[in-house]
């Protein structure tokens, strides 16, 4: 137990965790399952299931939401029907969203049927474990890593292994399944810093060091043969209702094959260190702040055992993020990798199985996720193009989607959660819908909603964030959104800000419509001048 944790009154999460850990839960699944959720211990049902993925809805009570780990993003076509054939058995409850973490979450699920879903899981190499309260969270990689001709490192195996120390290989990993708070891991390895690396708690963006600066080499030498591969280290970014930060230099550096260790290390201190009286002061970066970077630091050292070696320079995130949706040749020749626009990140069973047979039918069986809450299927032949361009299902899921639709990122909001202080999804392809019958766009905007502060729809990063607020209008309260705006994402990557507060959603079209119009030149299509004149 952490030094803080025992000399101050523990909040009501670390209570229930004192109790009981958490993982504890892994081995009562078929006692649940025939006790039947509304005769279960509360604290069990609403809070423990969590450690294995399975987080009880008060909005919809019976009916539970499963959170899986995609690390890097990646599963197999087996893997999405299992995952399809899980969500089809609940009818119209069952449905599937991507997640702004390149992960996965199935709703509907019934809490007898959890013995058997994680044997189907188990089949296939799938798991939920300590995807949700305190514990880390799916570790994001490059989107196309391994297909990329451009990258500076292909960062699947090295998230794998994290997730592997992390979790013990899926069984459940006690070490760091009792954090002070959650905790999100990213790692960068092309140029366009796809995973958002500055809101994370630890991040890792590519940098080289000079030849005789560090010992080993690493494995961009080749194409560098007087530069080591490795990566600067970002720490303290997060969102939550209390505060939001961009992760800060570490001024630090690792070869690859130093990664996991330095995960562990930076966990270690945060588990053993970290502030657990207020959980809205938990997160890393009030521990920095309470220490200081260079105490920090130092802690870091200590439990890694070596000194760390100062940051390089600069890093090689110099490119605008890429969204990969539309067709893009991977570095092998002949094949192809494929993005898909997947509208908010809402699939259905369905939809899941026609993606699980175009990845078998035109590439290797491989999906992948991404923090856009879009699919890419990459290894297509470039024979196979013209024929995979004639299935309909690229009417649903285009790879061509109009520009303001294409950016379009939603949190799950109020029809599935109860912190939300807003319906958001539907609402936001309402919204982009009517949006663009008035006006024509030359570029893309990037619009993210988000059902409350918490802001898991990351409205920080987006041109124009949308956050759910309650807002008052002619004596009544009515459903409104802050604007954010100013977010950068990719090379110089910087958070928005809030620009506007309080906006009922009923009039907000008009207004997106001016900024649209004002700072993203947008123009009005002839038939709305003519409505309007
Ligand atoms: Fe989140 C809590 C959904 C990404 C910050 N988030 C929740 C809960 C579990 C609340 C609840 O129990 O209802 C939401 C589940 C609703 C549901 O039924 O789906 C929820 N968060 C999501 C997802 C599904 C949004 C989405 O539509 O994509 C994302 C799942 C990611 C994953 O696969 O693990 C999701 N959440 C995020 C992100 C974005 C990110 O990681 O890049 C953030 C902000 C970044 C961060 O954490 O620093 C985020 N979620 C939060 C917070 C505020 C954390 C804090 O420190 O205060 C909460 C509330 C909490 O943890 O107490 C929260
Ligand atoms: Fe729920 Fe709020 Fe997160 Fe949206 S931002 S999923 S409403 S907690």
């Amino acid at each position: 137990m952490t030094d803080t944790a025992t000399t101050t009154s523990l909040n009501k999460f670390e209570k229930l965790k004192a109790e009981k850990d958490g993982l504890a839960i892994k081995s009562e699944i078929e006692k649940f399952a025939s006790l039947g959720w509304e005769a279960m211990n509360e604290t069990d049902r609403d809070h423990r299931l969590k450690w294995v993925g399975v987080f009880f809805r008060p909005v919809t009570p019976g009916k539970f939401m499963m959170r899986l780990r995609m690390p890097n993003g990646i599963l197999t076509s087996s893997q999405m029907r299992v995952l399809a054939q899980v969500v089809q058995r609940y009818g119209d409850d069952g449905c599937a969203d991507i997640t702004t973490r390149q992960n996965i979450q199935l709703r509907g699920i019934r809490i007898e049927d959890l013995p058997d879903i994680f044997n189907r899981f188990d089949a296939v190499g799938l798991t939920s474990i300590q995807s949700g309260m305190d514990n880390v969270r799916n570790i994001t990689g490059d989107p196309v890593a391994g297909l990329d001709a451009d990258e500076l490192y292909d960062t699947r195996e090295l998230v794998q292994q994290i997730q592997d120390m992390l979790t013990n290989k899926g069984e459940g990993n006690p070490e760091f399944s009792n954090l002070p708070r959650k905790f999100n891991i990213a790692i960068a390895g092309g140029r366009d810093n796809s995973v958002h690396a500055e809101i994370n708690d630890l991040a890792f963006v590519p940098a080289f060091k000079e030849a005789g600066e560090q010992g080993s080499r690493g494995a961009g030498e080749q194409n560098f043969p007087s530069k080591i591969f490795g990566f600067n280290i970002l720490v303290g970014g997060f969102f939550s209702a209390k505060r939001c930060e961009a992760a800060i230099p570490l001024n630090a550096w690792v070869a690859p094959e130093d990664v996991v260790a330095l995960c562990r290390a930076v966990l270690e201190v945060f588990r053993d260190h970290g502030p657990r009286a207020n959980r809205q002061k938990s997160r890393l970066m009030w521990l920095i702040d309470e220490w200081g970077l260079d105490k920090f630091r130092a802690e870091v050292e200590n439990r890694l055992g070596k000194s760390l070696i100062s940051a390089a320079p600069k890093d090689e995130i110099d490119w605008e993020k890429r969204d990969h949706i539309g067709i893009y040749k991977q570095k092998q020749a002949g094949l192809n990798y494929i993005g898909l626009h997947i509208p908010v990140g809402r699939l259905d069973a369905e939809g899941m199985f026609e993606i699980a047979r175009l990845a078998e039918v035109y590439g290797t069986g491989e999906i992948r996720f991404t923090v856009e809450q879009n699919i890419v299927i990459p290894n297509i032949a470039d024979s196979n193009l013209a024929t995979f361009l004639t299935e309909t299902l690229l009417e649903r899921f285009s790879i061509n989607p109009s520009l303001l639709a294409r950016s379009l990122v939603s949190c799950t909001g109020a029809q599935f959660c109860n912190f939300a202080l807003i319906e958001t999804k539907n609402r936001a392809l309402v919204m982009i819908k009517a949006l663009e019958e008035e006006l024509t766009f030359t570029n893309p905007v990037r619009i993210h909603w988000t059902g409350c502060p918490n802001s898991c729809g990351q409205p920080q990063v987006a041109d124009i964030g949308l956050m759910g607020t309650k807002t008052r209008k002619n004596g009544k309260t009515l459903e409104g959104v802050d604007i954010y705006m100013g977010g950068k994402v990719g090379k110089d990557a910087h958070l928005g800000t809030c620009v506007i507060k309080g906006i009922p959603c009923e009039d907000l079209q008009p207004i997106l419509q001016d900024l649209l119009i004002q700072k993203f030149g947008a123009k009005l299509n002839k038939e709305a001048l003519v409505v309007s004149n």
